[in-house]
């Protein structure tokens, strides 16, 4: 796949600009504790390409294809190629690798919710979880793409059990909450539990299983 450097410089805008986005509390919690649900039949979305890389399709809540995500090793870190069409048009969403390899549309906690929380094996708050990707900055039709590379984790550490590649409804800011900020529901000014959790990225609107391919 090309890679185009106007896009690659979206993405690290969209880093800096998901910073200024202020905890809105909206969308469903991204914390919630995932359901067991078993993954449906025939929803598996990993196939393998050369050099070791794989590609994930995700798919929306209706079942319906809406991007593909390749996952390249590159010299100790992994490159993250996404390309996507159909979402909503024209705002940045919250991009996310979750824990659990699975994708139910149906969960009854919500859609997707059976993903989990942020792939974190360090335990760290959002915005230094090891699944936190770039978000998704998406043109007036409904198209993104986006390339980003991290050393936050290998291709093996995500295939060793499985997880899912989201997009959320909504931006992401990283937990960067100023100290000027309060939330009712925090002890003392800055990101409450939630946005140290979430990013406050809302509902999920599409998910792709990462698994051995
Ligand atoms: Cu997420």
């Amino acid at each position: 796949m090309p890679r185009s450097p106007s896009r690659t410089a979206l993405a690290a805008a969209a880093v800096a600009a998901a910073g200024l986005v202020l905890a809105s509390g909206c969308g469903a919690d991204d914390d919630q504790a995932a359901a067991a649900t078993p993954q449906p039949s025939g929803t598996s979305s990993t196939t393998p390409k050369g050099g070791g890389a794989v590609d994930v399709v995700l798919r929306d809540g209706a079942g319906a294809e809406v991007g593909t995500v390749t996952l390249t090793p590159a010299d100790g870190s992994v490159q993250v190629e996404g390309r996507f069409h159909g979402l909503p048009a024209g705002a940045y969403h919250g991009f996310h690798i979750h824990q659990k390899p699975v994708c139910d549309p149906k969960a009854p906690d919500g859609p997707f919710s059976t993903a989990g929380p942020h792939f974190n094996p360090t335990n760290a708050h959002h915005g230094e979880h090891a699944g936190d990707l770039p978000p998704l900055l998406v043109d007036s039709d409904g198209t993104a793409e986006i390339t980003s590379q991290t050393d936050r984790f290998t291709l093996g550490d995500l295939q060793e059990g499985g997880v899912a590649l989201i997009v959320h409804a909504q931006p992401d800011n990283f937990a960067h909450i100023p100290d000027r900020y309060r939330s009712t529901d925090a002890p003392a000014p800055g990101p409450d539990e939630k946005s140290n959790a979430t990013g406050d990225a809302g509902d999920r609107i599409a998910c792709g299983v990462l698994e051995k391919a």
